[in-house]
């Protein structure tokens, strides 16, 4: 595998959820691989999960790893060629990169949308400078547009816990005070589109993802009616995709935030969320620490689908 970026870099998906539980069960049963690789890992946006996890991953594959914080001690980075370098930004990310990619094996890049400039969001114009200039197999840790490390764990949680063949996944929008990227939602919708299971979205009106990630899946507007007989609870908050609102919060309706309301009519289904959250404007403190929540484990899924990933890159160099 030389690039991850979304569920198309994964192949078969029922076997890379199999090669995940095999892994789970035995996670140091390929500690010679990553020997003497260094993984590096570049945050241009904060992190708990997807630092301590990949990094995890990474230890437990017996590779070394380097954690960049590029917002803190590092140069500032411009990243958009034919500036004019005139300002606050001593260093351009077309220097930065090559030379990011001489001190390590594998790269891994945290680099949220703006919510300004929606082509250069969805481009992934940071993304894909890595995987141009690098010269080294790059890994999306949350890139403008998607979050597959998080789907992929978010499908493996899934797998663990359904109770029929194709359960009925609901991902539901909840309010919160901020603008938020699209990027869990979407790479969300991407697996669940590639997945045996019944994919529903719901959502307020104005908040329609980008069709390439939807891709056909059932948009149901009314949220009580989506989650009817629901397996498994989605939440997650996002800024609107569309123009003329790209980035903008255009609905803080609590009356969207998970609480016993919702999930009385599922089929006693289970709560997800990817973390970090905020209690009562996306899920009731009730419903994440019931015992249907599944929020912790499927954190500590994390751990798993990112060595799944490292394993598959460290076996193709
Ligand atoms: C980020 C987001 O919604 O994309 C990261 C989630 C993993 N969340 C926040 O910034 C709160
Ligand atoms: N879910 C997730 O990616 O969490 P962090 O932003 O803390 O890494």
């Amino acid at each position: 595998m030389k690039t991850y970026t979304n569920v198309k870099d994964l192949g078969d998906l029922q076997k890379a959820v199999q090669e995940a539980l095999e892994v789970k069960k035995n996670r140091f049963a390929y500690k010679h691989l990553g020997e003497n690789k260094t993984l590096l890992m570049v945050f241009f946006n904060s992190s708990l999960r997807t630092r301590l996890s990949t990094q995890k991953a990474g230890m437990n594959l017996g590779m070394n790893t380097i954690v960049l914080d590029v917002n803190q001690g590092a140069w500032k980075l411009e990243t958009e060629r034919g500036v004019i370098m005139d300002g606050d930004k001593s260093e351009h990310l077309l220097e930065a990169i090559p030379v990011m990619g001489s001190y390590c094996d594998l790269i891994g890049v945290r680099s949220f949308a703006g919510l300004q400039d929606k082509t250069f969001d969805y481009n992934e114009t940071i993304l894909n400078q890595f995987i141009e200039h690098s010269g080294k197999p790059v890994f999306s840790m949350e890139a403008a547009t998607g979050h597959p490390l998080q789907a992929f764990a978010d499908l493996i949680t899934i797998e663990e816990h359904k109770r029929t063949a194709r359960p009925k996944v609901v991902m539901t929008w909840a309010p919160h005070p901020r603008a938020l990227p699209q990027a869990v939602p979407n790479s969300f919708a991407d697996f669940m589109n590639e997945a045996d299971v019944d994919f529903v979205i719901t959502h307020p009106k104005g908040y329609e993802l980008d069709e390439k990630f939807v891709r056909g899946a059932r948009v149901e507007y009314d949220q009580m009616k989506a989650l009817e007989g629901a397996d498994f609870v989605y939440a997650k908050n996002w800024s609107a995709y569309r123009d003329p609102h790209y980035g903008q919060i255009i609905n803080t309706d609590r009356n969207w935030t998970v609480g016993q309301r919702q999930m009385a009519v599922t089929n006693n289904a289970f709560f997800m969320h990817c973390l970090p959250v905020r209690r009562n404007m996306i899920v009731t403190d009730d419903v994440i620490e019931s015992p249907q929540s599944l929020v912790i484990p499927e954190a500590a899924n994390r751990e798993i689908s990112a060595q799944v990933v490292l394993k598959r890159m460290l076996e193709t160099m």
